[in-house]
C-alpha cells in the first residue's frame, strides 16, 4: 500500500509567513479529508525543546528533534507541516537524509528581510536591532538560502491564498492529493 505520509518542511526568516501558511494549508488539507499536523518552532520550544536556545548547536538539536517527531507522524499517514526557520544548509541536509526519497518536501518561504522586519508582529526584530536578542536570524545570525528546495513561495509578492494554492497544485502534481 502506498504510504500517504509526507513532511513539508517550511524554511525562511522569522515573519516570512511559514506558520501562517502551514496553518492555512492544514485547514485546506483537512477539508479535503487528508490528515495533517502543524509543528512549529514556537510550539516545540515551549515543551519538548524548552531546554534549547538559538545557538547553532541548539538550533541543530531543535531541528533534529523536530525531524524525528515528523518521522513518527508520517508513519501514521499524516502530512506534517513543519515550520522552522532552519537557517543552516547542513541542518536542512541532515533532516532531508532522515526521510526516504520523496518524503521530504522543502518549501522555501522567501520574503526579503526588510519586509519581515517591517511586519515584525512580535517586535522581535526591533529588540534584536537594539541588541536585546542575541543570535537573531537575519540580524546577528545567518540565514543560508536553500539551493534546491522542491518549492519556492514568494511570500511577499502574492496573497496567502495564492501561496496556499501554489502548494496545493504542487501536491496534486506529485499525486500526494
Ligand atoms: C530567530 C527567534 C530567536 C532568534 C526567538 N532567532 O517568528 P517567530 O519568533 O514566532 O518564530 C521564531 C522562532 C524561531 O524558532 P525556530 O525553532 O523556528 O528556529 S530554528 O529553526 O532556527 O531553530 C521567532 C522566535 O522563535 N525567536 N529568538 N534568536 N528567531
Amino acid at each position: 500500500m502506498r504510504s500517504t505520509g509526507y513532511v513539508l518542511w517550511f524554511t525562511g526568516l522569522s515573519g516570512a509567513g511559514k506558520t501562517t501558511l502551514a496553518n492555512r494549508l492544514h485547514h485546506e488539507l483537512n477539508a479535503k479529508g487528508l490528515s495533517s499536523y502543524v509543528l512549529d518552532g514556537d510550539r516545540l520550544r515551549l515543551g519538548l525543546n524548552r531546554d534549547l536556545d538559538f545557538s547553532p548547536e541548539d538550533r541543530s538539536e531543535n531541528l533534529r528533534r523536530a525531524g524525528e517527531v515528523s518521522k513518527i507522524l508520517i508513519e501514521t499517514g499524516t502530512i506534517v507541516l513543519a515550520a522552522f526557520i532552519s537557517p543552516s544548509k547542513s541542518d536542512r541536509h541532515r533532516i532531508r537524509q532522515m526521510f526516504s526519497d520523496g518524503k521530504y518536501i522543502e518549501v522555501y518561504v522567501q520574503c526579503p528581510l526588510h519586509v519581515c522586519e517591517s511586519r515584525d508582529p512580535k517586535g522581535l526584530y526591533k529588540k534584536a536591532r537594539r541588541g536585546a536578542i542575541p543570535d537573531f536570524t537575519g540580524i546577528t545570525a545567518a540565514y543560508e538560502e536553500p539551493e534546491s528546495p522542491e518549492l519556492v513561495i514568494q511570500a511577499d509578492q502574492q496573497s496567502i491564498s495564492a501561496c496556499v494554492q501554489q502548494i496545493l497544485v504542487y501536491l496534486r502534481t506529485r499525486g500526494i492529493m
